[in-house]
């Protein structure tokens, strides 16, 4: 592990809200472990071991029925952790890769038997080296005829640099917790509200993950000063909106989030049955079950 990471919390509490059946965990990875999936060489942080059997122990527990597993940057282009969970998981759980050139349309169709439906694209500069534009255009150009999408982590914040790219990419788009909100420039900032138009005036074909309060939050748990920006998203595009728990949680800074407190969290950000089940099935089930 890297000095100073914070492994998941050992014992979450059992969450009061219960979600709907079929309930989607639609952000969360699996890292490792090691000794069986090496991490990739260019890594920028060595996370602890999180196997799929812990990860769906806790789907279990919080009371979800399936889950969406994202390619982290500490594998790299290697999918191999991840094709392992997605073969194994009986239809319970689909798959964002991370791909590049090197890939051939064999491959491609290979990840995509196995359940994979998209690709990300990570800006987070602590996280990644930059990939030219040109590249991610003609991969994004390769994966669209798969009916994929792309997975979007980048701050809010570089909206203005990134507006027009992000458009012109062919497929949809689904943005990584919430584009990195600043809590402390409050729901009337002027990047939040920018990036609410940005959504607005591509509602067709642009979903946003209303997830990791507990990256955002300067209140700390149980996140209420993240609440308001979760449910204005989810209250503007019921449609548009899907959640997911990021276990295990890489790179928090101070402490690992007790993920029955995330759970807890839903009703606050979708506040009736019907945004739940929108939120938790409806909306994931479209993305990757369909
Ligand atoms: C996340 C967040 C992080 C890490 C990664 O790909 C990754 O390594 O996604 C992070 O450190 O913000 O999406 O769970």
């Amino acid at each position: 592990m890297s000095p100073g990471y914070i492994p998941f919390h050992p014992n979450p509490s059992k969450p009061k809200f219960k979600p709907p059946a079929g309930a989607v965990d639609a952000h969360c990875h699996v890292f490792g472990p090691e000794a069986k999936f090496p991490f990739a060489p260019k890594r920028k942080y060595t996370p602890c071991d999180a196997p799929k059997e812990t990860l769906f122990q806790r789907r279990n527990f919080l009371g979800f029925d399936k889950n969406v597993i994202v390619q982290a940057t500490c594998h790299d282009i290697d999918n191999r952790a991840l094709v392992d969970a997605l073969v194994t998981s009986n239809d319970k759980v689909k798959g964002i890769a991370f791909v590049d050139e090197s890939f051939t349309d064999d491959q491609l169709k290979e990840l995509d038997r196995a359940g994979v439906k998209g690709v990300r694209f990570n800006f987070i500069k602590r996280l990644v080296d930059s990939t030219p534009r040109d590249t991610m255009q003609r991969i994004a150009a390769r994966i669209a005829p798969l009916g994929w999408h792309i997975v979007i982590y980048f701050e809010h914040a570089d909206l203005g640099k990134m507006g027009p790219f992000l458009k012109s990419l062919p497929t949809t788009l689904v943005f990584d917790h919430m584009a990195c909100p600043n809590v402390r420039e409050g729901v009337d900032g002027a990047n939040f509200q920018r990036f609410l138009e940005f959504l607005d005036t591509n509602k067709d074909r642009f979903y946003t993950k209303v997830t990791c309060p507990e990256r955002f939050t300067v209140a700390g748990p149980p996140y209420d000063d993240v609440a308001p920006f979760a449910r204005t998203i989810v209250e503007r595009f019921p449609d548009r909106v899907i959640w997911g728990t990021d276990w295990p949680h890489p790179n928090m800074p101070k402490e690992a989030p007790d993920d029955g407190v995330l759970v807890d969290m839903i009703p606050k950000i979708a506040p009736t049955a019907e945004l739940q089940r929108k939120l938790l099935v409806d909306n994931p089930m479209q993305l990757y079950w369909s």
